[in-house]
């Protein structure tokens, strides 16, 4: 993997507005785009919005847009274009020729992220994996040499000379990168054997929602937390003790919309941390406008991992920056979602479901932390009591 870096490259960002979509879900979509653009190092200097039914097959946008967009691309000295959608092989070919920069999908910037982020061996091989993955069936672009060392986002990792050289030595690659992982696997699965029957309980969500900071304050640990998308790659596990209740907490990467599938096989170790997890504590930014989209977004993922059965609790995180629009007595508009204020919230969150707990919190000002360390050991104390129904020296001392 290469990791060099060209800072300030300027990017410009593309999507489309769909029948049947909110202009302001648009706009969200564009803001999550943007945020994972300044992630991966390029600065967004403009978008384009395009309304249509379903992306062009040839161009993504209609032929006059691309136009328009080529000759702002020109104009501006713009390096990257960035389209929201993941773009088949033949339309990356035929945008690269119109707009003359470098062409980026959704899934490439989010691989190029996750190889910038990557900091063990072991995600490093994910990551190359599902990056080699990903250029395979697009080899047909003009890459100067593969494994060039050329800066830039997008550029991290493998390009391409002599086509079918190039696919055979890729998938060479990608079959001893899984044999790479298949070893590391093992060695994963016999190091969670050792650790013995302890409870586990897995923090799962959308990026950047919380997790780390709220591991950090649950296990007292130091986990990398910052206000970037994908600040955590690899699963981190520790062992947390509530009242005289030890279970095992781990933090893994977070969730995103489209998140790549070949990213999602590739992660699949990662994920075992889950898969294996006994309780689900899925936090949510519930300062974000987007957070019940979100949500769905963490549940499908579950149900990818064959893991929405689950004992689950509900974390809304962030209160202290919760903000909503206040309606006038007077207005008799229909409520919308942004509305509703916390209590409101509050309100049908803890009555929609009877089947999962739900606590709101601030893992930064620490409101309402003791009720969340209550509520995950009487939690915990379930699943260990199901299990260990003779066992009950470890919780004497309730909290
Ligand atoms: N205002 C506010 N900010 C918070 C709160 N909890 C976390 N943050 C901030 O949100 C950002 C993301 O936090 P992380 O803990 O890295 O989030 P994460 O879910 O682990 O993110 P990824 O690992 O990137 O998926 C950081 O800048 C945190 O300081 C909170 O309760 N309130
Ligand atoms: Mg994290």
């Amino acid at each position: 993997m290469i990791e060099t870096k060209n800072p300030g490259e300027k990017a410009i960002l593309v999507g489309i507005f769909y029948p049947g979509q909110e202009e302001k879900e648009v706009i969200e979509y564009l803001d999550e785009l943007a945020f994972l653009t300044e992630t991966a190092g390029a600065e967004p200097v403009k978008r384009f919005i395009q309304k249509l039914d379903s992306p062009n097959p040839r161009t993504f946008t209609g032929a006059g847009k691309i136009e328009e967009i080529a000759s702002f691309v020109s104009e501006n000295k713009i390096d990257i274009a960035i389209f929201d959608d993941e773009l088949s092989p033949s339309q990356l070919r035929n945008i690269e020729k119109v707009l003359g920069c470098r062409i980026l999908d959704r899934t490439n910037l989010i691989l190029d992220i996750f190889a910038g982020r990557a900091r063990t061996s072991y995600a490093r091989t994910q990551v190359e994996l599902a990056q080699y993955q990903y250029l395979l069936p697009r080899l047909t672009r003009m890459w100067t040499h593969l494994e060039r060392q050329r800066g830039g986002i997008g550029l991290r990792g493998p390009g391409e000379t002599e086509i079918e050289t190039d696919r055979r030595i890729i998938r060479d690659k990608i079959s001893k990168l899984k044999e790479q992982l298949k070893k590391i696997d093992i060695q994963m699965t016999i190091q969670r054997k050792n650790r013995g029957k302890m409870v586990r309980v897995a923090l799962v969500g959308y990026t950047n929602v919380g997790k780390s900071t709220i591991m950090n304050l649950l296990s007292k640990s130091d986990v990398f937390a910052e206000n970037k998308l994908f600040a955590t790659l690899d699963t981190t596990v520790r062992k947390v003790v509530i009242g005289n209740l030890p279970f095992l907490l781990s933090d893994t990467v977070g969730f995103i919309r489209k998140l790549p599938h070949d990213l999602v096989e590739s992660f699949k170790s990662t994920l075992d941390e889950v898969r294996e997890a006994d309780l689900l504590v899925h936090i949510v930014d519930i300062s974000h406008p987007g957070f019940e989209e979100q949500i769905n977004v963490v549940n499908e993922t579950l149900r990818e991992l064959r893991s929405s059965n689950k004992p689950t609790l509900i974390i809304f995180n962030k209160i202290d920056i919760f903000s909503y629009t206040r309606k006038d007595e007077d207005d008799l508009t229909p409520v919308k979602k942004e509305n509703y204020s916390l209590a409101d919230l509050k309100k049908t969150w803890m009555a929609s479901d009877k089947n999962f707990r739900t606590v709101f919190i601030s893992a930064k000002t620490k409101e309402n932390i003791d009720d969340l360390r209550k509520i995950l050991y009487e939690e915990v104390k379930k699943i260990h009591v199901r299990r260990y129904p003779f066992n009950d020296f470890l919780y004497k001392n309730e909290i």
